[in-house]
């Protein structure tokens, strides 16, 4: 009994960690909540398969509007943990403590749509001096400010993303956020997006050192996943347009299985996903459960998503001796 409660608490916090890109912030002022956005289809899910159609926009339906910000200046991306965001209490707020991970953001000329090899990289924060760009993201109140190119003026999608590694220790771990929205560049800056960029469902690969990654193992330094970030992004003036930098070698027609368990479950209860934060257990400071034995051991104190790991690395000795072994599997 005390497992199965256990487990439906760990299934509300599942969903219960994450977040999405909510709003433009411009001058200081908020843009409006989804105005200009292209809201997700799955809520604030991650997405799991890194060749995944949501890996472009989340699965967003395109919008029309856009918002307007200067060739050069400065752009704020709000995300929230719930939508919309709950005023107090939400320890969650602007995304899970665990969620540790690099943050980047992507530009697209709008006329793509996204589709295709039209990405380019224009910020990342790993983890330096000991944060994550997550601690920084959860620092600032779920604010992604980043200083735009001087891109030509023009319409552009603009994506940014949190890798959460907090379960990056295992194929397919790593959760993916994302989100787009519009914005039409205003001003006199010339620089010229690379003529070829990345597909975002071919940017990264679930092997990856930046994806399958155990954040736990003491790591010094990180290598944050995908293109490089665009010279052109930094700002003074504009550069020559330059040839894409180079991703990794083409994903093979054959991706690597997805077939693992999704991460995501449905509440095995009735009850509201929404705001179902139990009370306990708190972020612990222990270390989680090894990555990998099946005679791992939970800590006195755990997190649910060290509970969850936990769960999975003795899942395949439970399944040698249960009659229902796949009663857990997540
Ligand atoms: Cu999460």
């Amino acid at each position: 009994m005390k497992t199965a409660a256990a487990f439906v608490l760990a299934a509300a916090n599942l969903v219960a960690g994450h977040a999405t890109f909510q709003s433009f912030v411009i001058g200081g002022k908020d843009q409006g909540q989804h105005f200009a956005i292209q809201t997700p289809a799955n809520g604030n899910n991650p997405i799991t398969d890194v060749t995944s159609t949501a890996m472009v926009c989340n699965g967003g339906k395109a919008v029309t509007d856009r918002v307007e910000v200067a060739s050069g200046s400065s752009l704020t991306f709000q995300w929230h943990h719930n939508d919309p965001a709950t005023v107090s209490g939400d320890n969650d707020e602007p995304i899970a403590a665990s969620h540790k991970g690099p943050v980047m953001v992507y530009i697209a000329p709008a006329a793509s749509n996204g589709e295709g090899a039209v990405w380019t990289k224009i910020y990342e924060d790993g983890y330096t001096g000991g944060k994550w760009a997550v601690d920084k993201f959860i620092a600032n109140k779920g604010a992604i400010t980043i200083d735009l190119p001087n891109l030509a003026a023009g319409d552009y999608i603009i994506r940014p993303e949190i890798i959460a590694l907090h379960e990056g220790n295992r194929p397919n771990g790593a959760q993916f956020y994302n989100g787009c929205g519009n914005i039409k560049v205003t001003g006199s800056g010339t620089a010229t997006l690379p003529s070829t960029g990345v597909d975002m469902t071919k940017a990264y690969k679930a092997t990856d050192p930046g994806v399958l990654c155990n954040i736990y193992s003491g790591l010094t330094s990180y290598e944050i996943p995908g293109p490089k970030v665009w010279d052109g992004a930094s700002s003074g003036t504009a550069p020559a347009p330059t040839t894409p930098s180079k991703t990794a070698a083409p994903v093979s027609s054959s991706a690597p299985s997805q077939t693992a368990t999704p991460t995501v479950i449905a509440s095995p209860s009735a009850t509201p996903i929404k705001e179902a934060e139990p009370a306990t257990p708190t972020e612990s400071q222990a270390a989680p459960a090894p990555s990998s034995g099946s005679g791992s051991t939970l800590p006195e104190t755990f997190t649910i998503e060290q509970f969850i790991s936990w769960l999975k690395t003795t899942t395949s000795t439970r399944n040698a001796r249960r009659a229902h072994p796949r009663a857990f599997q997540l």
